[in-house]
């Protein structure tokens, strides 16, 4: 590990690099107690270095064991080695520079460069891995083709894999063989990939547009071969769809997935060797819930998306990371809107949105989606770059028009095609083809925080004349105390009593009869903006941030009856979903004010009714009805003033009981329609159905005896893992604690074998907020189900408790933060990516009425440690700052 301290990088220091490698040959050769990497590298100087220019390598924790210059080794002056960097000096204009290092990849716990995941060899260079398995200029810009020899023992590795196209396998005496792959595509170094082990195949094909037949492969290990039909028809289906949608047709052969358990996070898009966290490839119905069967199938696309958007068309730098990550991730929710409901999809980006982006935009780390500095750039793989980065990439195409948007992103791949560019390029693609100016739009990429529009009206009866005044206003940030105004499309209707009403502005002509002539686009880009409506026979209630049209927030003073009036009656999905968020929220905000009063607003109890009585999604129901999350209202909280953790828990449990006792016949019916009978089946209907069902139980549940009975056999009949979580979700949380017991060793006894499954049982109980949490968490620490190395079990169990159970974690005495400190001590040392991820909650401590002086405590301990990361000490830092 690097020592403390380290040095902080600027985009506006990015300088070109002085050499290329147009070829890299590489060859392992992998051993149980060691490997060895040779490479041999064709340099070639670039037309702008200087004669005397030194060759810059990266290399981490790699022993030298040879060096070489066309051919001769290397003398001592010729070259400078340190602990992260190789120089070599005096170099021709081109030429081959040959090494070989020395790595022990059974002992790296941080799963960056080449590690072992229960034996396999597999690697995650991005961003900066690849330094771990040899020396190299480890940036995004230096492109190469590449040449990639395998030597293994044949019994424990038969499968040896890497980039492009299998060349030759070959015996090789003691047991071992050989494998030779070629990669004809020039690519960073964060997209090479290796995975040598003992893996099944599952295998498919698909035919591209143009008519080559691609083979498909997963592979995975031998029980779970039996869970990955639902990741290739993803496959298959994003791979059409990227045809069709963006005219994106895949170039090689050949297409690998590898299923790891060690992982950093989801996947990573290795050139035609994706390398996925089992979790995010392996579905069946009792190990994958329906959020699940969505998530695989988004992050397969995600991943294959990234074959243009990311491999083809890199990034310069990795200030420029959303250039590949916000428009991949808004690819693959577009992917995702038309494999399902475009309203839902975008109704659950929303919630993400001002459920976690808002708060980082609010929180220490808060950054640009093109940050302009970093320490380690593992920390801004964040919701920002990549959930912020899809919706500025959503706004441009908003703004363009789709047919524009599309021309601009052909443009985009043919012109930058082989290329590893910024985000500027792409917006000027955009610009190009649509003739468009987009300066001010680009704000957007430098700008931190969150905008707040606010919006107020007035009605002029004898005119009929409706003003809207906009106002927008984006808080100070970490190193940007002054913002300037954005350009932020609000899409907007006008409601009437009997429906939408026809929206004219003032001074434009009118368009005729149209199709949607309810509908507009206002061009919000000034800091005040006066919008004027005419023609209007009645005082309208305003649609408003239809489809969540911009990342921002909107403060507009509603009455409860204008919510009401959304709820049951605007045209958008997204605005109705939210109106009904805006009721529950006034309506927990009272019972925090006044913890004693115990009737519900009959508004809101019209709103239920409304929700229940219309034919809407059922999956948008669900979320309509569901209480929004302690975390968003503890986000919102903060925006205002303080958080107060212990009062949202109780009033949000007290809004559940109240909304469980006045309906308790529309639950009961709703449950009793909704039950799924036949087969399981991750399609919309059903996964819409059990959701409202779902939720419709957990009510029914509430301070109901028999109704917790109820729960707890459907949990005994439920045939998939949504069922069986709902159900112990409301069981632990509304029955006695033996039963809760009992369900969990059943689910314990039925799936300890299913290391998915597993995740989600230690999940439930870190998030069960009765009884004593913190001993739970940390007897489950020492369970045989968890594994301190293991990313998935982290997350499910620390990170579960940390992030989903607020008033345990936010417990008086601070020993919610100890125990998350305690974990961050050990993997600061062994895994810097997860422990400093993991520190987000902490991070927040500026959020909260009570415990912020124990939150920073806690980080300030965890900051005055011997040996931080960079990682760590990045956040710590900030976070204290
Ligand atoms: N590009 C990878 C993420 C790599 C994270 C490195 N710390 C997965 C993805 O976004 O598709
Ligand atoms: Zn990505």
């Amino acid at each position: 590990m690097r020592d403390a301290q380290p040095k902080t990088i600027f985009l506006s220091e990015y300088r070109a690099p002085d050499y290329g490698i147009s070829h890299t040959e590489l060859h392992f050769e992998l051993f149980d107690a060691h490997s060895l990497v040779h490479a041999r590298l064709h340099f070639r100087r670039s037309d702008t270095a200087s004669d005397d220019a030194t060759l810059v390598l990266n290399g981490q924790e790699l022993e030298l064991q040879a060096l070489a210059l066309d051919g001769e080794a290397l003398d001592a002056q010729d070259y400078e080695l340190s602990d992260d960097v190789l120089r070599i000096n005096g170099l021709p204009a081109s030429g081959v520079l040959e090494t070989t290092a020395r790595i022990y990849p059974q002992s790296n716990t941080s799963l960056e460069g080449l590690y072992r995941s229960r034996g396999l060899f597999c690697t995650q260079c991005e961003a900066e891995g690849f330094r771990k398995i040899t020396w190299f200029p480890d940036r995004p810009d230096v492109m190469s083709t590449y040449r990639v020899t395998i030597d293994a023992d044949a019994r424990h590795c038969p499968e040896l894999l890497s980039n492009g196209n299998l060349m030759e396998t070959v015996e090789l005496p003691n047991a071992r063989h050989r494998a030779v792959w070629d990669d004809p595509f020039p690519k960073p170094s964060y997209l090479f990939a290796l995975m040598a082990g003992n893996l099944s195949r599952v295998e498919d094909s698909f035919t591209t547009m143009s008519g080559r037949k691609v083979r498909l492969i997963i592979l995975v290990e031998e029980i779970d071969l039996d869970k990955c039909d639902h990741a290739m028809d993803s496959l298959k289906r994003s791979m059409r769809w990227d045809e069709e949608r963006f005219g994106r047709e895949y170039d090689l052969d050949v297409f690998h997935i590898v299923a790891v358990d060690d992982f950093n996070m989801g996947a990573m898009e290795n050139k035609s060797l994706n390398i996925f966290n089992t979790s995010c490839v392996l579905a069946a119905p009792d190990t994958t819930t329906d959020a699940g069967y969505q998530r695989i199938e988004s992050i397969v696309a995600h991943e294959y998306f990234h074959n243009w958007s990311g491999n083809r068309v890199t990034c310069r730098d990795w200030f420029q990371l959303s250039l590949k990550e916000g428009f991949t991730v808004f690819r693959d929710a577009e992917f995702s809107a038309d494999m399902g409901s475009r309203s839902l999809k975008r109704v659950e980006d929303a919630m993400v949105m001002r459920t976690q982006q808002f708060a980082e935009d609010a929180g220490p780390m808060s950054h640009p989606v093109r940050p302009a500095s970093f320490i380690e750039i593992s920390n801004f793989y964040t919701l920002t770059v990549y959930e912020k980065g899809a919706e500025v990439v959503r706004m441009l195409q908003t703004l363009l028009g789709e047919n524009d948007f599309r021309r601009g992103s052909d443009l985009y791949f043919d012109r930058h095609d082989g290329q590893a560019v910024t985000c500027d390029d792409f917006v000027a693609a955009m610009e190009e083809a649509s003739g468009r100016d987009l300066t001010d739009f680009k704000r957007w990429y430098s700008q931190a925080g969150t905008p707040e529009l606010t919006i107020r009206d007035s009605w002029d009866a004898e005119q009929g004349v409706y003003r809207l005044s906009v106002s927008q206003q984006t808080p100070p940030t970490p190193g940007q105390p002054e913002k300037e105004p954005l350009v932020v499309p609000l899409a907007m209707g006008l409601l009437g009593e009997a429906g939408n009403l026809r929206v004219s502005l003032e001074g434009e002509m009118p368009d005729g009869e149209t199709a949607d002539n309810t509908h507009r686009i206002l061009m919000v880009d000034q800091p005040h903006q006066e919008f004027r409506f005419t023609g209007l026979p009645e005082r309208p209630t305003p649609s408003l941030l239809r489809g969540f049209s911009a990342p921002v927030r909107v403060d507009y003073p509603y009455t409860a009856e204008q919510l009401l009036a959304l709820v049951s009656r605007d045209d958008d999905e997204f605005v109705r979903w939210d109106a009904m968020q805006q009721l529950m929220v006034s309506a927990l905000q009272t019972l925090q004010a006044e913890p004693r009063r115990s009737s519900l607003d009959p508004l809101l109890e019209e709103a239920v009714n409304a929700i229940c009585s219309q034919t809407l999604d059922p999956a948008v129901q669900a979320d309509m009805l569901r209480l929004p999350s302690e975390t968003y209202l503890a986000g919102l909280a903060s925006h205002h003033g303080k958080a107060d953790v212990h009062g949202i828990f109780r009033a949000r449990e007290a809004l559940r009981a109240a909304l469980a006792h006045a309906f308790r016949q529309r639950w009961e019916q709703l449950f009793d329609a909704h039950r799924v009978t036949g087969f399981y089946a991750a399609r919309g209907d059903q996964i819409g159905a059990r959701a409202l069902a779902n939720v419709a139980l957990d009510y029914l549940a509430s301070g109901n005896e028999e109704g917790v009975s109820r729960a707890a056999q459907y949990y005994y009949a439920a045939d998939n893992l949504t069922n069986r979580l709902a159900a112990l979700r409301t069981v632990l949380r509304e029955g006695d604690a033996a039963v809760g017991d009992a369900l969990l060793d059943d689910f314990y006894a039925r799936f300890k074998h299913e290391a998915l499954a597993m995740n989600h049982w230690l999940s439930v109980q870190a998030e069960n907020t009765s009884g004593d949490a913190i001993a739970r968490v940390r007897a489950l620490m020492e369970h045989p189900a968890y594994d301190s190395r293991n990313p998935n079990k982290i997350r499910a169990l620390i990170g579960a408790f940390a992030n989903a159970n607020a008033v345990n974690f936010h417990k008086e005495d601070g020993a919610g933060y100890r125990l998350l400190g305690e974990v961050v001590e050990v993997l600061n040392e062994q895994n810097p990516q997860i422990a400093s991820r993991l520190l987000t909650p902490l991070t927040r401590w500026n959020n909260y009425a009570q415990g912020s002086e124990l939150m920073r405590a806690e980080l300030q301990r965890l900051s005055e440690l011997p040996s931080l990361s960079p990682d760590v000490y990045e956040v710590l830092s900030k976070s204290l700052a």
